[in-house]
């Protein structure tokens, strides 16, 4: 793919145009700037492997009842140490910690409130499998001041005034969105920054590429399993064609792939997590995702719903995801309204 620009632009250089352009204030270009500067730590961090004694398990659990990686918890560190003195947030909500961390006293208070999972699809760390950071960024709601309640934080996913993603693969990309349009940054490693190489991404309507987890096929509910049998059968089915699948059990990878050629990434609700609401957290990996994916012009829904729309009832909750190319996330809600 040609990267269209004439000469590199940084990270800073388009915020700062953004920003000009009206999009984003001061606060919200500094935030961007600190996140994507902590995400250029973890991915040295990441990169360092077992040379730097960062793989492995970490020996405590999180709140999720996961047991937590050495990396999991080194990379909520360096994006709460990130943006502990800035003066642009009030608060941080993170996968990895039960309660909103909340700014210190010594330091200023802003308006910008931070939820991340600071490396998702930490479970293939120590296979080498591309993992990454999800960020999300909402507006303290008026009128509050001092320490942020958790229930600041429960808002639709409609609000997100910013969102992205790092993906710590074979190269480290930042994937950005401020509200209109989603653009790709690649960290040049050499001189440091991240440099625009794919504006404005438009992800293909239609698609013949899926994910999803089939060893979990016969937990999904019927409308799922009569979508995924139908795509299966491919072109002797009502489908007509074939179907490709991938699965990488890394968010961030499988987004990545739908933002750069299309496809669909699905996470439906099956027996084994339905009284948790799903396998996917709705605040720092759903919304954030499917704010970016909307953005490229794809859609996102519960099976039921448009993702964003979800009114959140708790920091950590889980949500059903169908995200990717628009015309086969709306078949696939199809199936489901067909019940
Ligand atoms: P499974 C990683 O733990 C994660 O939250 C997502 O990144 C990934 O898509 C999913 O879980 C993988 O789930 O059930 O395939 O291990």
């Amino acid at each position: 793919m040609k990267p269209d620009f004439q000469r590199p632009v940084s990270l800073t250089q388009f915020l700062t145009e953004e920003r000009r352009a009206g999009f984003g204030d001061t606060d919200l270009i500094q935030l961007l700037e600190i996140v994507a500067r902590a995400c250029k730590r973890i991915a040295v961090a990441t990169g360092k492997g077992a040379l730097g004694g960062v793989l492995g398990e970490a020996g405590t659990g999180n709140i999720q009842g996961e047991a937590q990686k050495k990396l999991d918890v080194i990379s909520n560190e360096i994006l709460l140490d990130a943006n502990a003195w800035g003066g642009h947030l009030a608060a941080c909500a993170s996968e990895e910690m039960e309660h909103p961390q909340q700014i210190p006293d010594a330091y200023p208070r802003g308006g910008y409130l931070l939820l991340f999972d600071p490396l998702d699809g930490s479970s293939n760390i120590d296979v080498n499998i591309s993992v990454g950071t999800i960020f999300s960024v909402l507006k303290r709601p008026g009128g509050h001041r001092g320490h942020v309640d958790t229930s600041e934080f429960l808002q639709p996913g409609t609000n997100q005034v910013a969102a992205g993603y790092v993906v710590y693969g074979s190269c480290t990309l930042l994937v950005l969105t401020l509200g209109h349009g989603v653009n790709v940054f690649t960290l040049d490693r050499e001189a440091g920054s991240f440099i625009l190489t794919r504006r404005d991404v438009k992800i293909p309507d239609e698609t013949s590429e899926f994910a999803i987890n089939m060893s979990n096929q016969r937990y999904w509910e019927a409308p799922m399993q009569r979508y995924i049998a139908d795509l299966l059968v491919g072109k002797e089915g009502p489908r007509g064609r074939d179907f490709n699948m991938r699965w990488v059990a890394s968010m961030v990878a499988d987004v990545h792939r739908i933002i750069t050629r299309g496809g669909t990434f699905m996470y439906p609700l099956d027996e084994k997590v339905k009284s948790k609401g799903g396998k996917l957290r709705l605040m720092y990996e759903a919304n954030p995702m499917s704010f970016i994916i909307e953005q490229a012009g794809g859609a996102a829904s519960t099976g039921r719903q448009r993702l964003l729309e979800v009114v959140p009832e708790g920091l950590h909750q889980r949500v059903p995801v169908i995200l990717g190319s628009k015309n086969e996330v709306d078949m696939a809600v199809k199936y489901h309204a067909a019940v």
